[in-house]
C-alpha cells in the first residue's frame, strides 16, 4: 500500500468488512479490491461479509438497541460530539481517502468530511431540543401530548458517491433519537466505510456502545436484499438508483417496514432573460462538471430563454475549455474520474443515443485515452422531445434546451419523473414567486439564483416523484427514525368522560 495515511484510519492491506459490536469478524465472503478510480490500480482489498456475519451484526444491533435506547438523549448527543471532534481530527485523511476511493476533487472530498461534521453539530443540538407536541384534550382533567421514542435498529444503504455525508445524514441522527444502526455501503467505497467504522468503533466502545454503529460490506444479495426483507430493522433508509429504490419500497413495504429513499435526480437550471449570467454560468459549472455529473443533485437540463440562449452557450463553452480535468488529488483539478469503467461506457452508449435521437453534441463527449476512467465534460443541444432527456446518465452530461417563457420552462423542469432538485436564475420577483409557488417546481429542492447542487444540511434533503419522497439531514427529518406515541391522560379521579360525546355504560336519564 503506497498511501501511508491510510494506516492513521486503519486501513490494512486486507480489511474485514464486517464490523458487529465493535469487532471486526471474519468476512466468509469474496474479497472485494477498492479502486483508485484515477489510476485503475487496487488500494487495498476487503473481506466481504455474507449471510453468516449478517446475523452476527443484526444481533449485535438489536442489542445495542435496548441499552442505547434509554439513554437521555442529551448523553446520547455527548457522544455524537466525540465522533465530531475525531471527523474533524482526520478531516485532512478522511478527506483524502474519499478522492481516492471515489475520484472526486480533494476540496470535494474534504468537504465532505465538513458535512459530516457539520451534520453531528446539528445532531447534538438537536439532541437537546427535540420538539414534541401538546395537545388541547376535549375531556376536562385530561392532558394530551406526543411522545417520540426510539425505532429500533435502522439499516441505512449508501451509494459511492457520498460514501460519508450520507452515512452521516442518517446514522447521526438515528444515534441521538436512540437508535442502532447496520450501515451497507457501496462497494465502490468500502474503505471509507471502514475507516469511519474504526472511528465510531473507538468512540462508541468507550462508553459501552460498540453496537451503535454496525458495519456490514457484501453483495446486495447477500447483504441488501436480506435487510430490505428483515422485520429486525423497522426503516431503511436507502440512496442509489430509482431501480433499486422501486425494489426496495416493495420489500420493505411488504413486512410494513418503512423506507427513507433519496433516488434519482434529473435537475434542471431555469435561466431566463433578466439573469445575472455571470452568476448563472458559475453556479451551471459547479453542478453540471463537480463530482464528474455523479450527485444525484447534479445539474442535467438547462432551460434558457431563447434570448440568452446563445450568449450562454458560448460563455459556457468557454468555462468548459478551462476545467482542469486529472488527478483529483492535485489542487489545480477541477474534475476527476467517474467511478469506474462501466460508468464511462454508459455514459458513451448514452452519447450514441442522445445523437440518434437528434441531441447535438456541442463540447466534449470523449473518453480520455489514459490510464484511470476520465471523460470530457460535455454539453448537448436537445430537442425537446429527445426521449433520452428522461434519463439519469451519472456523468457529465449538460443538456441545453431553449424556452420562451417562465411556464414554458416550468412545465419543461417538472416534465421528467424524478423531483429532486431545480434552480432558477433571474432578478425578477414576479419570475422568482411563480417558480416558488403550488404552480411552479415540482421538486423537493427549489432554488434561486443558486444552482441545484450543494445543498446545506439544516434543510430537508430529498425529492419528490420517482426520487422516492424521503427526507434526509436537516429540518424534521428526524422523525423518520422515531415512532410517535400519542398519550392521553385523566388526572381526574372521575371515570374517564369519553370523546366525542359518546355516554357508555351508565343509564340516560328520562
Ligand atoms: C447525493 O448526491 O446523493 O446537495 C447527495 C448536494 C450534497 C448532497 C448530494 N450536499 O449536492
Amino acid at each position: 500500500m503506497e498511501h501511508s495515511f491510510l494506516k492513521k484510519l486503519g486501513i490494512e492491506k486486507e480489511n474485514s468488512g464486517i464490523c458487529a459490536g465493535g469487532v471486526w469478524l471474519k468476512g466468509s465472503g469474496e474479497i472485494l479490491d477498492s479502486i483508485n478510480p484515477a489510476t485503475g490500480q487496487k488500494i487495498a482489498s476487503v473481506r466481504q461479509g455474507n449471510a453468516n456475519e449478517y446475523e452476527e451484526v443484526i444481533t449485535a444491533a438489536q442489542e445495542a438497541f435496548k441499552l442505547w435506547r434509554n439513554l437521555p438523549a442529551p448523553k446520547r448527543g455527548e457522544i455524537v460530539r466525540e465522533l465530531r471532534n475525531e471527523f474533524a481530527q482526520y478531516k485532512k485523511e478522511l478527506g483524502t481517502l474519499v478522492s481516492l476511493e471515489v475520484g472526486k476533487i480533494i476540496a470535494e472530498g474534504e468537504g465532505e468530511i465538513q458535512e459530516a461534521i457539520d451534520m453531528a453539530d446539528y445532531a447534538v443540538g438537536l439532541s437537546r431540543s427535540f420538539p414534541g407536541k401538546v395537545l388541547p384534550s376535549e375531556r376536562p382533567e385530561h392532558h394530551m401530548y406526543e411522545i417520540w421514542h426510539p425505532l429500533g435498529p435502522v439499516g441505512i444503504i449508501t451509494a459511492f458517491n457520498f460514501p460519508i455525508a450520507v452515512w452521516a445524514w442518517n446514522a447521526l441522527i438515528a444515534a441521538v433519537c436512540g437508535d442502532s444502526m447496520v450501515w451497507k455501503p457501496s462497494s465502490e467505497a468500502p474503505l471509507t466505510a471502514i475507516a469511519t467504522q474504526h472511528i465510531c468503533n473507538r468512540v462508541l466502545s468507550k462508553h459501552g456502545f460498540a453496537g451503535v454503529c454496525n458495519l456490514a460490506i457484501g453483495p446486495s444479495e447477500d447483504i441488501g436484499e436480506k435487510m430490505a426483507s428483515d422485520r429486525r430493522l423497522p426503516l431503511i433508509s436507502a440512496t442509489g438508483s430509482c431501480n433499486m429504490g422501486k425494489k426496495m419500497a416493495q420489500t420493505v413495504a411488504e413486512r410494513f417496514g418503512k423506507t427513507l429513499l433519496e433516488l434519482g435526480g434529473n435537475n434542471a437550471i431555469i435561466v431566463m432573460d433578466d439573469a445575472t449570467l455571470d452568476t448563472a454560468i458559475q453556479s451551471i459549472l459547479f453542478g453540471a462538471v463537480g463530482t464528474a455529473g455523479q450527485r444525484c443533485t447534479t445539474t442535467r437540463r438547462i432551460i434558457a430563454h431563447k434570448k440568452i440562449k446563445d450568449e450562454l452557450i458560448s460563455r459556457l463553452t468557454l468555462a468548459y475549455k478551462q476545467v482542469s480535468i486529472g488527478d483529483p488529488l492535485d489542487t489545480n483539478t477541477l474534475m476527476g474520474p467517474l467511478i469506474n469503467e462501466k460508468a464511462v461506457n454508459t455514459m458513451m452508449h448514452a452519447l450514441e443515443q442522445i445523437k440518434k435521437e437528434g441531441g447535438k453534441i456541442l463540447f466534449g463527449g470523449e473518453k480520455l485515452d489514459r490510464e484511470g476512467f476520465f471523460v470530457t465534460p460535455t454539453i448537448v443541444l436537445a430537442p425537446k422531445d429527445m426521449p433520452m432527456l428522461e434519463k439519469e446518465t451519472f456523468a457529465p452530461i449538460l443538456y441545453i434546451l431553449e424556452c420562451e417563457s417562465l411556464d414554458e420552462a416550468i412545465e419543461m423542469n417538472n416534465s421528467v419523473s424524478q423531483g429532486l432538485s431545480s434552480a432558477l436564475f433571474t432578478n425578477n420577483v414576479q419570475n422568482e414567486h411563480k417558480f416558488l409557488s403550488p404552480e411552479g417546481s415540482d421538486c423537493g429542492i427549489a432554488n434561486v439564483n443558486i444552482g441545484t447542487s450543494g445543498a446545506e444540511i439544516g434543510g430537508a434533503f430529498g425529492g419528490e416523484k420517482e426520487t422516492g419522497g424521503g427526507r434526509e439531514a436537516g429540518s424534521d427529518s428526524w422523525k423518520a427514525y422515531m415512532r410517535r406515541q400519542t398519550v392521553t391522560v385523566n388526572y381526574s379521579k372521575k371515570p374517564p368522560a369519553l370523546s366525542q360525546g359518546i355516554q357508555f355504560g351508565t343509564p340516560k336519564k328520562k
